[in-house]
């Protein structure tokens, strides 16, 4: 069997009931075959940042996965199509988000597939709640640049 490595998914949602879209989507990860869900972030509520439409729902998950980086993305996408999501144009409002950030120190620029995420490094809604889970990850520095965006942690 593979080894298991450590991976970190972002999770979106600003159209519907977008809190319990993404706490449902959590369950759904932890379902998946070959994933272990192992740490979550709190839910926050942030501004669209380069997007319309209403206020997200954002969090991080850790997960430990025997998965590929293409096969875990695959499971992604189902429990994206299962809640909905549609792609009518780029950053549209959307039901679920789910992106895979990290996937161990793998750096993979496929078609299909851009790992560390491009955009993550400029989102508070990523870095704050990835910071809150896995500090290592994320620099003061980078924290710092991101500070002017709207994000506050959900109770
Ligand atoms: N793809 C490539 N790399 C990855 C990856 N690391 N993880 C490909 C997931 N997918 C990846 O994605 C389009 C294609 O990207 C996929 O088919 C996959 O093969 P998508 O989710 O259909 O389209 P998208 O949403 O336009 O792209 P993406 O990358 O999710 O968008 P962004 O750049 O993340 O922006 N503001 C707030 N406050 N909160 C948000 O969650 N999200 C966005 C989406 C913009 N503004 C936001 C938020
Ligand atoms: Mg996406």
């Amino acid at each position: 069997m593979r080894s298991s490595v450590t991976a970190y998914v972002g999770l979106g949602a600003n159209l519907g009931d977008a809190r319990a879209t993404v706490l449902r989507a959590m369950q759904e990860i932890a379902g998946i075959d070959g994933v272990v869900l192992n740490r979550r972030s709190a839910l926050y509520a942030s501004t669209p940042v380069d997007a319309n439409g209403p206020d997200y729902v954002n969090a991080v998950v850790q997960v430990l996965t025997h998965l590929k980086a293409s096969k875990l993305l695959e499971a992604l996408q189902t429990i994206e199509t299962q809640a909905g999501r549609t792609r009518p144009y780029r950053n549209a409002p959307r039901t679920l988000d789910l992106d895979i950030l990290l996937y161990a120190n793998a750096h993979i620029t496929r078609s299909k597939l851009t790992v560390p995420h491009p955009r993550m490094w400029e989102r508070a809604f990523v870095l704050v709640p990835l910071a809150e889970i896995a500090p290592d990850c994320v620099h003061a520095d980078q924290l710092h640049a991101v500070r002017g965006q709207s994000i506050e942690k959900l109770q």
